[in-house]
């Protein structure tokens, strides 16, 4: 229309609309919101539950002066705090990860993580990259297809598997992460347990990728907090072993954010700063086809707690489950799923066909910032 631009960009915040979904609220502090909708200071519909949940709805400019005249009420002003955060963090799109040598810089353009799986029983791979030589050459390959990271893992996680032991599994990574990181590669070390992660760290990996978001063993915490590592922190509810027995969920999206951050806090308390983090909601563990599918879908609600977003849905049984494909037929569904996931906010990809996501994610780039 020929605006000037900066009318424009009074108007914006006048046109974007947000639902922000609160949880944990006081009866004090609903009060206090529902008094405000109800003056009319701003035109802002709020949604309250007895239980504390309330969605707040309205446009950025509404939201973010309802936020400026919650500041001044004592109960409220926290919560004023994590709303003015959550707004932000919603539009965030580039991120700074305090790297053990070097920062990471995550963002604007997707990050691809390609996988190398060093187990005998590996679904994809099936052992072919048991051997250092091998493993070496397929980082290679993965590099010249476009990877930016490899992630290293020793035991499978896929539904069912079994634990393997700390003996086993430093055996088959170590000399791989050794290699790798000493050819220059950016390396993160797939494991749950904190001896893998030393020895990993200890070899050169930059990065701790649990998929329990370090719960599985205590030690973990420590080790990432000593090492200064970069962490991935995944949901999973229960093990690999027996996540799809139970896949009723009462609110999965809830749930997951609420785990997630729950271990944030975690980390931080055990000295690993916000710097550190990287979320992923965990495709694949512990869901149901319907879960997974709606973890892509409302993916973008993730992008509030203001960390980057992981998503490994690489050959996974839900795309499967949706086409009827085994685990050779599942790329094009993979890259549907990965184009999704970025336009809902995820920058990183945990993948095995490194070509083929670097080019989707290429134009899913060039689309989402035209
Ligand atoms: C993942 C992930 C991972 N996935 C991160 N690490 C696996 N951060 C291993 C299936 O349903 O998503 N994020 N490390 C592999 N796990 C699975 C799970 C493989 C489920 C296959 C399935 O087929």
């Amino acid at each position: 229309m020929g605006l000037d631009p900066a009318g424009f960009r009074s108007l914006a915040p006048k046109q974007l609309h947000y639902n922000l979904k609160v949880e944990g609220l006081t009866g004090t502090q609903a009060e206090t919101i529902k008094e405000d909708a109800l003056s009319g200071a701003s035109p802002v519909t709020v949604a309250a539950s007895s239980s504390g949940e309330a969605v707040l709805s309205g446009t950025l400019d509404a939201l973010k002066s309802l936020i400026d005249r919650l500041k001044e009420r004592p109960h409220a002003a926290p919560l004023a705090l994590c709303l003015g955060e959550a707004l932000d963090n919603s539009r965030k799109n580039e991120f700074v990860i305090s790297g053990r040598e070097k920062d990471l810089k995550i963002g604007p353009s997707t990050l691809i993580m390609g996988i190398l799986n060093v187990t005998p029983d590996s679904f994809s791979d099936g052992g072919l990259f048991m051997d250092k030589e091998r493993a070496v050459e397929r980082a290679f390959e993965m590099y010249e297809d476009g990877a930016d990271w490899i992630d290293i893992g020793g035991e499978s996680t896929r539904p069912g598997a079994a634990p393997v032991a700390l003996k086993e599994e430093l055996e088959r990574v170590v000399p791989v992460v050794e290699a790798l990181a000493g050819k220059g590669f950016t390396v993160s070390i797939d494991t749950t347990k904190a001896e893998v992660a030393k020895e990993a760290l200890e070899a050169g990996a930059a990065i701790v990728n649990d998929i329990s978001a370090l719960s599985m063993d205590p030690s973990m915490a420590g080790v990432c907090a000593r090492y200064g590592a970069p962490v991935v922190l995944m949901h999973m509810r229960g093990t690999p072993r027996t996540m799809q027995k139970d896949l009723r969920y009462k609110d999965l999206v809830s749930e997951v954010y609420g785990y997630l951050w729950s271990r944030v806090e975690y980390a931080g308390e055990n000295g690993i700063g916000r710097d550190k983090i990287i979320l992923d909601p965990g495709l694949g563990f512990g869901k149901s086809v319907e879960g997974n599918l709606r973890l892509v879908k409302d993916l973008k609600e993730f992008k509030s707690m203001g960390l980057p977003l992981l998503i490994g849905a690489s050959r996974k049984s839900f795309i499967g489950k949706t086409l009827g494909a085994d685990t050779a037929g599942r790329l094009t569904g993979t890259l549907a799923v990965s184009v999704i996931s970025i336009l809902n906010g995820a920058k990183i990809l945990r993948v095995h066909d490194v070509k083929e996501a670097r080019e989707a994610a290429l134009v899913a780039d060039a689309v989402r910032m035209s």
